[in-house]
């Protein structure tokens, strides 16, 4: 169970998005559209006849009219929905409006390159969740600068009696874990998820090598003659690679398959299997975290809380080998004394996880979040595939066209479900699969692309998402969406899928039925209030509000797990159940997977 402070400030908000649906209102990207572009506006609350709208320059011209096109009850947002399609109005300018139905939007551009702003505070967002290493007013701004926390993170390992009762033996050894992203709200540093989020970057990095050269970020390591976003993605490849633990290392874990959830516990919860003594050399610890939950605000440097490392487990393991396997590829002829390193590691992390394939995260403690997932098929073949093209041995070879995750249908990819990552991988980097191998796991990724296209059908704001069933985090499992249609459309040229990743862009920059944008900074209603230790301005004055640039994880119909959401219950529908409140942790907290995939989308949309 999570344990957060927190105050029932929710009615208010329960109510405002009751209200929200009824009185007409234009909802649209707010910062507006590149010329060419997809331009899509919704109206929502406008009934279900025809409308008439305008396009109304700076001056309150008509400079484009029309007619709405009616959707009708949306299950989405839980409004009635129509849309203006003003595609075909491409003069730049600044100050557009649309008016429908005798309301008028907020003002809009239309721009080239309107993303390049958006991208540079997406990747800051980085810079700003850095451990162990003074936030400079030179590369955050003067209002986010602080100390460093956890500055110097020398760790031992939990021990004693877990949430459950489980009793864990703890360790002979401490490791010097300084560095790292924190992973959200929280002081957290999860190597489950601290991977996927590394991999994103990383990946964006391999797909355009010189987008983002040394001084195109604002980051201390600038001027270094290393691209920006490869020292960005360090920071954290160095923590992930200080979590392993040295050789030698024997340990007591639960080990085995699991089995039946124990009665009276949560269907989603395996239960373990007995412990067992194990070779723990080249594993990964899963997270190094506060044994207790800290209360709000909390900057890091005041952090008191005790820090440990928690047990290894497989999946932090394969996520170490794959980013570790990754980092010797990107950094072979930048700096090849560490890609060696890397691959030292993911050798060791590989070898490690083939030892022991089932040290499953328990989830059994306080102060941190668990990341467990109990199917690690996905993280093997994930690990495999970057080994194999890194190394193009055999033995991963074999490991990857073995796997049931080779050439199948293809999903969006996040922290439990990786396996995607790999395909990406296998299908853009140059390795000994064979050209039929290579054009299955192409077809594979486009045909999901191809889906989430087809997605837009399905809801009124016509984004390329699932109708409903928004879980934690819908926002980034969006933006891992739109990533799959960037890459679906590198793989074919086509420039259907840019009109997919401009509609998911929208939809995160205002065009929701919430009217606000997402994404801190970027919008005239945007994200204030993220749960956030630091940023966390309404509790103390003292402290500032978001850098711009953070996306919220959005919308949350599945799990309304904290005080504010807890309010929302039968009060909201899918797209609605979100509030800009920093209690609401299972609404509106910002996390490194999230804005991760949002800044690879963003980058994308700046080519
Ligand atoms: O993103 C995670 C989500 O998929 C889970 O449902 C949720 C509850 O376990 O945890 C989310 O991750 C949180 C992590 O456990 C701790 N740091 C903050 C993360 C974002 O809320």
């Amino acid at each position: 169970m999570r344990k957060r402070n927190g105050w029932l400030l929710a009615t208010l908000m329960a109510t405002s998005a009751a209200a929200a649906q009824q009185s007409p209102a234009i909802d649209l990207n707010q910062l507006g559209f590149e010329p060419a572009d997809v331009k899509l506006a919704v109206v929502r609350g406008a009934g279900t006849k025809t409308l008439p709208w305008l396009l109304l320059d700076t001056d309150g011209k008509a400079v484009g009219k029309g007619e709405t096109l009616v959707y009708g009850p949306d299950a989405s947002s839980g409004a009635v929905v129509q849309r203006i399609d003003f595609s075909g109005f491409r003069r730049a300018g600044k100050g557009y409006r649309l008016s429908v139905a005798g309301v008028t939007s907020d003002p809009f551009a239309i721009a080239p390159s309107l993303y390049r702003p958006l991208v540079r505070d997406a990747a800051n967002f980085f810079y700003q969740q850095r451990a162990g290493t003074p936030i400079d007013a030179k590369f955050a701004g003067s209002a986010w600068a602080r100390p460093a926390g956890h500055a110097h993170e020398v760790a031992g390992c939990f021990s004693g009696v877990d949430e459950r009762g489980t009793v864990w033996p703890g360790c002979a050894y401490k490791l010097d874990v300084t560095g790292g992203w924190y992973d959200a709200g929280d002081h957290g540093k999860y190597v489950v998820n601290g991977g996927i989020a590394l991999w994103t970057l990383l990946n964006a990095y391999a797909r355009r090598p010189k987008a983002f050269p040394d001084g195109s970020l604002r980051i201390p390591e600038s001027g270094n003659g290393v691209s920006d976003l490869l020292d960005e993605a360090r920071w954290e490849m160095e923590f992930l690679l200080r979590m392993q633990i040295p050789d030698g290392v024997r340990t007591q874990v639960p080990s085995g398959p699991l089995g039946a959830p124990k009665p009276g516990r949560p269907a989603w919860e395996a239960s373990f299997p007995p412990f067992a003594e194990i070779d723990a050399g080249g594993m990964a610890h899963q997270k190094v975290a506060d044994r207790n939950w800290t209360a709000l605000p909390m900057p890091p440097q005041n952090d008191r809380e005790e820090r440990l490392l928690y047990p290894p487990t497989t999946g932090a393991t394969l996520n170490l080998a794959a980013t570790a396997a990754q980092c010797a590829r990107l950094w072979r002829e930048v700096d090849d004394a560490f890609a060696a390193r890397c691959l030292t590691a993911a050798r060791r992390a590989w070898a490690a996880a083939q030892r022991n394939p089932q040290v499953y995260a328990t989830s059994s403690f306080t102060g941190s979040g668990g990341y467990g997932d109990n199917s690690l098929s996905d993280e093997f073949y994930w690990a495999a595939a970057e080994l194999y093209a890194t190394t193009g041995e055999a033995a991963f070879r074999k490991a990857v066209t073995g796997s049931p995750h080779f050439g199948e249908a293809v999903r969006a990819p996040g922290w439990s479900f990786t396996a995607p990552l790999g395909t990406i991988t296998l299908a853009t980097v140059k390795t000994g699969l064979s050209d039929a191998e290579v054009q299955k796991l192409r077809a594979t990724l486009i045909a999901a692309a191809d889906g989430m296209l087809e997605q837009r059908r399905q809801n009124g704001y016509a984004i390329p998402y699932k109708a409903q069933g928004y879980p934690w985090g819908s926002n980034g499992d969006l933006m891992n969406q739109a990533m799959l249609l960037g890459v679906a459309s590198d793989l074919t040229g086509d420039s259907k899928y840019r009109g997919g990743i401009v509609s998911a862009l929208d939809y995160l920059l205002g065009r929701n039925p919430m009217g606000t944008s997402y994404v801190s900074g970027h919008g005239v209603r945007s994200l204030n209030n993220p749960h956030h230790r630091f940023w966390a301005h309404v509790l103390d004055a003292k402290l500032p509000g978001p850098p711009p640039g953070v996306l919220s994880g959005g919308p949350n119909d599945t799990a309304l797990a904290d005080p504010v959401a807890m309010q929302l219950k039968g009060k909201c529908v899918a797209q609605t159940c979100w509030a800009d409140d920093i209690h609401a942790y299972a609404l509106n907290e910002v996390a490194i997977n999230w804005n991760a995939p949002f800044f690879w989308v963003a980058a994308w949309m700046e080519d």
